[in-house]
């Protein structure tokens, strides 16, 4: 059963749309392997900080299948489609590996390439999969990170109010 990885995103209403993402994400796919939530500015555009992170999850579904299932519960937390890519997102959420597969059509790029541009994508993927291997690449996502270029970094982990309960 192949492994995904999916990343997630708000800065729109992000203390509801985190958790009620993972909910949904966890009634989908089951249990997951989650990250710390980081808090990133924007990148690409000016406005409000994002909450991301990554998840795990183990699956027999396709990786088609899987990415229709994203775009429903997108749908379902109120974000509008074909809007513009750097601009403010109540959720988004990013199939950027499925096991070893490689995958690149009009939907779907698999791995993402932003999981190697974006600090918001990498460091928590790195946090929790460590020496997972790049399937193109094949270096570890812990040396990717190790050699990202932080300088001008803006993000942190941090923990929601709403994380402390649990
Ligand atoms: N997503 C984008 C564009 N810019 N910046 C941050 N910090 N986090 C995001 O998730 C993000 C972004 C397009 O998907
Ligand atoms: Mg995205």
């Amino acid at each position: 059963m192949p492994r995904g990885y999916i990343s997630i995103g708000s800065n729109i209403d992000r203390d509801h749309n985190i958790p009620a993402s993972l909910q949904a994400l966890e009634h989908c796919f089951g249990e997951l392997i989650a990250s710390s939530i980081y808090e990133t500015e924007p990148v690409g555009f000016s406005g409000d900080p994002f909450y991301n992170l990554v998840v795990g999850f183990d699956s027999d579904l396709s990786a088609k299948e899987v990415a229709r299932q994203l775009r429903q519960i997108e749908l379902d937390h109120g974000r509008a489609r074909g809007c513009k890519k750097f601009t403010a997102r109540t959720l988004d959420l990013d199939l950027i590996l499925y096991g070893d597969l490689v995958l690149r059509d009009e939907q779907l790029q698999i791995p993402r390439d932003e999981i190697e541009r974006y600090a918001f994508v990498l460091e928590p993927l790195a946090e929790i999969a460590p020496t997972l291997e790049h399937p193109i690449s094949h270096i570890s996502y812990a040396e990717l990170w190790d050699r990202f270029d932080k300088a001008n970094l803006k993000q942190k982990r941090i923990t929601p109010s709403w994380m402390l309960t649990k």
